[in-house]
């Protein structure tokens, strides 16, 4: 089958009247359920690209005994999916590696042939497991990217000065109460080295920790990353999401970043779940000829939710809230 990774079309609804919000969500929210399939107890944390004029996904599905796993999926119109109900069983060439402990918040980026995928994977402790498929049929396993404990590994669509580069955010085997994004680059893959500082928790929605969501975006200013921030409040962690643009060249430097966030757990399916409080970005559609972003975020760690904004209005938002 003949792999065509351009966007030919993106799910899509404008701004409601009477909404100032930089990014908005849909109307139709959430798109998926968290009992869409039998075997599901939940879907959330998912990551969905174009392929052949229609979408593909991996999406994460944690089941009724509580296991969290990697689900591949299908949508033609990238608001109504189908999802496999057994999990995606990996192609590994090395069986130390193929012991299932968890899998976890998958991101999913075409890179030159084949669409990559990334995910927390469980290795005696969390890491950041690589992977690859074509077709979304067939998923072959790389490697560990890094060393426990880690998380939030996402690639970046392209080499840059030659190396392919990740970002990743350094963790503990818990409920982690602190983390920064670093950047790590590789010349195949596999060896992951020149590790870089990106940037760390601030004040308010951002305080406690930070890290990369969906693939970022590569505009004419730099690279837009949106990126999840969390608070502890009174009731624990609270996951927002807000924006930041790296040079295009050397994208551990922060040109601009959101002070404010862009969206914070307020409705219903974001506020009420299995883990209440939590919007958290792992895929995003972007149409360069329109500057239409399509965001797929979970909410409440239970059901996949679309939220939408456009580039240039993310970029004069970034350049008039930023606070490095
Ligand atoms: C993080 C990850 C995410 C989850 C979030 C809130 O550590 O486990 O998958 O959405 O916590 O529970």
């Amino acid at each position: 089958m003949a792999i065509d990774p351009t966007l030919h079309f993106l799910p899509w609804e404008d701004r409601p009247a009477g909404c100032s919000d930089v990014v908005w969500r849909y109307s139709q929210n959430p798109i998926i359920p968290r009992d869409l399939i039998p075997s599901s107890n939940s879907i959330f944390n998912s990551a969905v690209v174009p392929f052949n004029g229609e979408f593909r996904g991996v999406f994460r599905v944690d089941n009724k005994k509580r296991e969290m796993n990697l689900h591949s999926g299908s949508s033609k119109d990238g608001l109504h999916f189908t999802l496999k109900n057994d999990p995606i069983e990996w192609i590994h060439t090395d069986p130390e590696l193929a012991k299932f402990e968890y899998r976890y918040d998958p991101r999913v980026t075409w890179i030159e042939d084949r669409y990559y995928v990334s995910w927390c994977n469980g290795f005696y402790g969390p890491t950041i497991g690589l992977g690859y498929t074509y077709d979304f049929e067939k998923f072959y396993f790389l490697e560990n990217a890094l060393l426990p404990y880690n998380r939030n590994g996402v690639l970046f669509p392209r080499r840059i000065n030659g190396k392919y580069v990740m970002f990743s955010r350094p963790s503990d085997n818990g409920h982690t109460p602190f983390g920064n994004i670093y950047l790590s680059q590789s010349p195949d893959m596999i060896h992951w080295g020149e590790h870089r500082f990106v940037m760390g928790t601030k004040d308010g929605w951002q305080s406690t920790k930070i890290g990369a969501g969906p693939t970022p975006i590569e505009t004419k200013e730099g690279w837009l990353l949106f990126y999840h921030g969390v608070i502890t409040s009174c009731n624990g962690f609270v996951y927002s999401f807000g924006a930041a643009l790296l040079d295009l060249d050397q994208p551990w430097k922060v040109i601009y970043r959101s002070a404010p966030y862009l969206l914070s757990p307020q409705t219903i399916y974001e506020c009420v779940g299995d883990v209440p409080n939590v919007a958290f970005p792992c895929a995003s559609l972007y149409q360069e000829s329109t500057g239409k972003i399509a965001i797929y975020y979970g909410g409440a760690d239970t059901v996949t939710a679309l939220a939408f904004c456009k580039v240039d209005e993310v970029l004069d938002f970034l350049k008039k809230n930023s606070e490095l």
